[in-house]
């Protein structure tokens, strides 16, 4: 009797086991996912880090297998990980350069392994434009541009006086950098010719995207005797606003009002200082790129380079005072 019960038990566990691996070895063989290497540059500000999450939710979403690695803000880092993409043969790259320059090499080591690179967010400046598949992301020249039309349709009334600007900028070599100041100027140099009021550009300071910097930065121009000549801070990202505004507590200077700030990014915590009066305008830089990534992709797999453009902007607007609050969407970041 128990020698049956035994010979019951093995067979009960034989029927499981091997119906467990059947199972298993038939998952095996027929889930074969898409791999995506995602290289992201950094974790340095709320943006970044829904800029991450929005991307990876998209693709995990779409059942594609997604290897993450953060670059924490070092190229050589980012260069070494996508490196690790290529060894690992993933059927794509999602790449979100640090800064413009100094890619060409592994992008061509990518190419030479027939990996297509989607570039995200930030630009990269390569001898061979043909080593990305395509460029996804905002068009940091109209984010410039919408701040300094905010700027100088405020001041638009004090004809014959002179506007300064203190222009607190990310990090140097970086696309948004470059273009947010490109486009800010471009719109404020128009305005000279028409109202006659003068707003220049009195300093550029750097504070990296980084709250710590820009705090740092703005308190140092203050002890420089500096910030009372300012009438307008242009701040490259909400972060570094952040960072300023905490140096401004220790001055008589009131945000909002003796000092008319513009930022960019849009977080929450931005757009709570806009309904507060304590920022004038901020201008969105939309973080919500996953969707755009995993349609470029699907696109990609389905219909072949050929039908992907070489440009994919993501949409955004810009928030201020003077507009109804309730129409500002919820933030995700
Ligand atoms: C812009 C992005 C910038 C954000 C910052 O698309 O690269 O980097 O504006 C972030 O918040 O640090």
């Amino acid at each position: 009797m128990k020698r049956r019960m035994t010979y019951v038990i093995i067979i009960l566990l034989f029927c499981l086991t091997g119906c467990t691996v059947q199972q298993n070895t038939e998952m095996d063989t027929t889930s074969k996912s898409i791999v995506i290497g995602f290289s992201q540059s950094g974790t340095e500000s709320s943006w970044r880090k829904r800029h991450t999450e929005s991307i990876r939710t998209e693709l995990e979403k779409e059942g594609y297998e997604v290897i993450y690695r953060n670059g924490y803000m070092n190229q050589e880092r980012q260069i070494q990980d996508i490196r690790s993409f290529i060894v690992y043969q993933v059927d794509a790259i999602v790449f979100t350069p640090l800064q413009e320059e100094g890619w060409d090499a592994i992008l061509e080591e990518a190419a030479q392994a027939d990996i297509p690179v989607f570039v995200v967010d930030r630009h990269v400046s390569v001898t061979d434009p043909s080593l990305f598949l395509t460029h996804i992301g905002p068009s940091f020249k109209a984010e410039g541009n919408r701040a300094g039309l905010y700027v100088s349709n405020y001041f638009r009334e004090q004809s014959n006086k002179t506007i300064n600007v203190l222009e607190l900028t990310g990090l140097n070599d970086t696309s948004p950098t470059q273009l947010r100041s490109e486009g800010f100027r471009e719109t404020i140099q128009r305005d000279l010719a028409n109202n006659h009021v003068t707003i220049q550009i009195q300093d550029a300071i750097s504070g990296d995207f980084i709250r710590r910097k820009g705090k740092e930065a703005i308190e140092t121009y203050i002890k420089e005797g500096k910030m009372d000549t300012i009438n307008v801070l242009f701040s490259h990202n909400d972060e570094m606003t952040i960072g300023a505004l905490e140096a401004l507590e220790d001055t008589d200077i009131i945000p909002g009002k003796d000092l008319i700030i513009v930022t960019i990014d849009a977080q929450k915590e931005m757009i709570d200082n806009l309904k507060k009066g304590i920022v004038n305008c901020v201008v969105e830089c939309n973080p919500e790129a996953g969707v755009f990534v995993k349609n470029a992709i699907n696109r990609y797999l389905e219909r072949g380079a050929d039908a992907i453009p070489k440009e994919i902007y993501v949409h955004e607007t810009v928030f201020s005072s003077d507009m109804d609050f309730s129409q500002i969407p919820p933030r995700n970041y």
